[in-house]
């Protein structure tokens, strides 16, 4: 071999060792020094035909042998750092015995998580969860539901109407109950029917302590032959008794809601005092808190769902979110609920 075969076969070994340790994933580099510096690798049996060549071209040969060989061990170093050969424990610069960075964790919002708790009481009990729009028309916000146009009832729901007609060339408005949702449940189901809703709604209303303009209701309808106030009584109470332990009381009181007759006021046995004894703040003193409106779906409800109410019965019973969410939870001001302070959020897990 003379010297500028030598040469060539030199350039020829560096352009494949270039290609080799370029691959990706890189060759493994015991196997390349193996094939290219080790004792009877490429480079080592390249340099031992120096001797062939003549004394005065080996000297610069020699050196560019050399530096070729430097170049390949010193790449091949930095690919064994590079390369974790068993897992990323071998990786530099990784300690797995450090702490991770911290991932700070969520949780569901008190509302969320109490609207959760409600539907799975509904469920345990044999209804099934319906929806409906927030936007509705006066129909089934107001009509469906026994209020006639200029009805005074009407007063006791202020209503924010939004720019819009309905068919019927009425304004239509942000529903101000979750009723109407049962109505069109009612209008696409034969009877019997069990449904309960869990969802926004809307008044136009001062905020303060136990008021704001949009807030949460649930809702339960239950219509079958034969339904009575006595179903209605079991079935709050077992209601009661699943959120608030089974040591809970509830008692009726009469009262109006032009969608329901008889109507009632369902109270609860106070959570706090527990005796009405005392100058309980929550119940002031007088034992009971009033969670909820109930009663027997109007005959006149029935009848705008094309339910006969000769044959039909049913109850329906709602209450306000917030209110369960701050008797669960012991929080005193609604307004805790839409601030979304983290020191509140983080007690609810
Ligand atoms: C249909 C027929 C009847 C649902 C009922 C109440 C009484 C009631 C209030 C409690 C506190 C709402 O959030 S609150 O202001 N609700 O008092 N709701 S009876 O009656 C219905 C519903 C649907 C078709």
């Amino acid at each position: 071999m003379n010297a500028g075969e030598w040469k060539e076969k030199l350039s020829a070994i560096r352009d494949s060792f270039s290609v080799s340790i370029a691959k990706k994933p890189a060759d493994n580099p015991e196997a390349l020094e193996l094939r290219f510096l080790g004792r009877k690798g490429e480079l080592a049996l390249l340099l031992r035909d120096l001797k062939d060549i003549p004394l005065e071209e080996r000297k610069p040969l020699g050196a560019l042998g050399n530096t070729a060989k430097q170049e390949m061990e010193a790449k091949l170093a930095e690919l064994k750092g590079a390369a974790p050969a068993a897992g990323p424990a071998a990786a530099p610069g990784l300690d797995l015995t450090l702490p991770g960075t911290p991932f700070p964790k969520g949780s569901l919002h008190p509302l969320t998580h109490v609207m959760n708790r409600l539907a799975e009481a509904f469920l345990k009990l044999g209804f099934t969860m319906s929806d409906g729009p927030l936007v509705e028309d006066d129909y089934h916000n107001f009509e469906a539901l026994n209020f006639p146009p200029f009805h005074p009832a009407r007063d006791m729901q202020d209503t924010f109407y939004v720019d819009a007609k309905d068919a019927a060339g009425k304004f239509m408005l942000l529903r101000t109950h979750t009723s109407p949702v049962q109505i069109r449940s009612m209008e696409k189901t034969e009877p019997p029917i069990r449904v309960f809703h869990t969802g926004r709604v809307f008044r136009s209303e001062a905020v303060d302590a136990s008021h704001s303009f949009a807030f949460h209701q649930i809702e339960g309808l239950y219509v079958d032959k034969g339904v009575s106030m006595a179903d209605l009584k079991w079935t709050a109470d077992a209601f009661m008794k699943d959120l608030f332990g089974s040591g809970v009381k509830t008692r009726f009181n009469p009262s109006y809601f032009p969608f329901v007759e008889p109507g009632a006021e369902v109270d609860m046995s106070c959570v706090f005092c527990k005796t009405g004894a005392g100058r309980c703040p929550v119940c002031k003193g007088t034992g009971w808190l009033e969670l909820m409106g109930a009663g027997m779906v109007h005959p006149n409800v029935l009848k705008g769902c094309k339910y006969d109410p000769e044959k039909w019965s049913g109850f329906a019973f709602g209450g306000g979110i917030e209110r369960f969410a701050m008797l669960l939870y012991g929080i005193s001001d609604m307004r805790m609920l839409y601030e979304n302070d983290l020191r509140v959020l983080k007690q609810v897990q």
